[in-house]
């Protein structure tokens, strides 16, 4: 029989058990725990209550998964305007944690924690560790960030209940985290993508061939990126890379996660209820249709959320997976539905663009995307550095490769836009989220 709540005497096995279920029994078990979140929040959070009524719906009237679609969703701007405690469901006395996002603008927003979120945030982290082949005896070097933000203590928990060892290097300082990846063992590591990129780099400069260590697996996330970008990572350093996926308004990261068939990411849907919705109708979608990825929190105590509208782009994958796992997946998330800009009316995200770089041979895996106006007219240009070897080529072959990379660029994008040629590290490096668009415009 499965409790109603996460938790369990043995962490390992609680973790096989859930991702392996028949789909019924998953299903059963995510309706109990939609009803009681329901009802819950609508007892302890007024916002929630308010509009219940304003709907006329009760939290009885959810007798099926299907009857979540009745429910209104939650949006960012529910959290700003609650700030910074308005949508806790408990009282201080039992919050353990606070984290914060910081948005692009104004006050960041807030998320709690009871001790058994906490229990249930640690025991999907497990998950997620052990869907990529990790456990104990795995050294897990952790370069996320640690404070508010919530990849830090999100991967440390995790990786100490699987029982691996943990270092808390977080992010920066760089010559560091070789020394530390070299001389401790270092089997795993997380942190961002473009931070791993970087650390490629710092490794090379200080003479460290990451191949030749023992590393040999990365989990990767809180920021997009593409499959090519995977295969670069991949490609340079000899490790697995997989793909890990979460946010702070559901619980942090180890909302889903890869598993060894790199095939879309398992969504542990004990504890978060994924539908994709089409961004404008606010229409659930089926499996396989892409649309915006809308979370329920199924166990969350602190601070539940109903339909919370990611604006994450993905679709949900249906039929079983060659790990055998019983988990959903979701495609992994190349975009937001908010960093896609417009230029002279065609809609453009930086996935694409990065897509079409990596594609060719001679760019590396650093660029930004500049936007300006000019003359009452947008303009985008994309600087990405090149090898040294291409660097060092004759004028006549670095405009080849530039005429290359405009051509690679309007075949996904549609657009014929400027590109730059950089010498290898001349593009700022991130620590965590890299900053992938510069965005001009407003200044003019
Ligand atoms: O980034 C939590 C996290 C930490 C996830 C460490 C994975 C690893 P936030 O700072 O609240 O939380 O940002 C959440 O980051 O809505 C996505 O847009 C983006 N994101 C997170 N993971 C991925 C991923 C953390 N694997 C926002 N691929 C999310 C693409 C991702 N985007």
């Amino acid at each position: 029989m499965i409790a109603a709540t996460g938790g369990c005497a043995s962490p390992f096995h609680a973790a096989s058990a859930l991702d392996f279920i028949p789909p019924a029994e998953m299903r059963a078990l995510q309706l109990a725990r939609l009803q009681a979140t329901v009802r819950r929040t609508h007892q302890r959070v007024a916002v929630f209550r308010e509009r219940l009524a304003a709907l006329g719906i009760a939290p009885e009237d959810i007798r099926s998964l299907d009857d979540l679609s009745q429910l209104p969703f939650t949006v960012k701007a529910d959290l700003r305007e609650t700030y910074p405690f308005g949508l806790f469901a408990s009282p201080m006395e039992e919050i353990v944690r606070l984290h914060a996002s910081s948005g692009t603008t104004g006050k960041p927003i807030v998320v709690a924690y009871t001790r058994e979120d906490v229990d249930v945030w640690s025991n999907v982290m497990l998950r997620a560790f052990a869907g990529c082949g990790l456990g104990r005896g795995d050294v897990i070097q952790n370069a996320y960030g640690y404070g508010l933000f919530t990849g830090g203590l999100g991967a440390h928990y995790g990786a100490e209940t699987l029982g691996a060892t943990v270092i808390p290097t977080s992010g920066g300082n760089s010559a560091r985290q070789i020394m530390v990846m070299k001389d401790f063992g270092v089997t795993a590591i997380c942190c961002t993508p473009s931070y791993f990129l970087h650390l490629i780099e710092r490794a090379a400069e200080m003479d460290v061939d990451l191949r030749e260590l023992p590393l040999r697996t990365g989990v990767f996330g809180a920021e997009p990126w593409t499959v090519a970008m995977r295969r670069r990572i991949e490609a340079l350093s000899g490790i697995r890379a997989y793909d890990i996926y979460g946010l702070s308004e559901i619980i942090g990261p180890g909302v889903a996660c890869e598993c060894p068939a790199q095939d879309g990411l398992h969504i542990f849907e004990d504890h978060f209820y994924p539908e994709v919705i089409d961004p404008n109708s606010g229409r659930v979608l089926a499996d396989q249709e892409e649309g915006e990825l809308v979370l329920t929190t199924l166990s969350k105590r602190a601070m539940p959320m109903i339909r919370y509208r990611t604006r994450d782009i993905t679709a949900l994958a249906s039929g079983p997976c060659a790990c055998g796992r019983t988990l959903r997946r979701m495609k992994r998330i190349g975009r937001r539905s908010d960093d896609m800009f417009i230029i002279r009316g065609v809609n453009v995200f930086p996935s694409q663009v990065e897509t079409a770089l990596l594609a060719v041979e001679g760019t590396l895996p650093h660029y930004v995307i500049v936007l300006s106006r000019r003359h009452g007219l947008d303009e985008m240009e994309v600087q990405v550095e090149v090898t040294p070897e291409a660097f060092s080529d004759k004028i006549g072959a670095l405009e080849e490769l530039t005429a290359t990379l405009v051509h690679a660029i309007d075949r996904v994008v549609g657009l014929r836009v400027q590109v730059r040629l950089m010498e290898p590290h001349s593009l700022a490096r991130s620590e965590g989220k890299a900053r992938r668009v510069i965005d001009n415009r407003s200044l003019v």
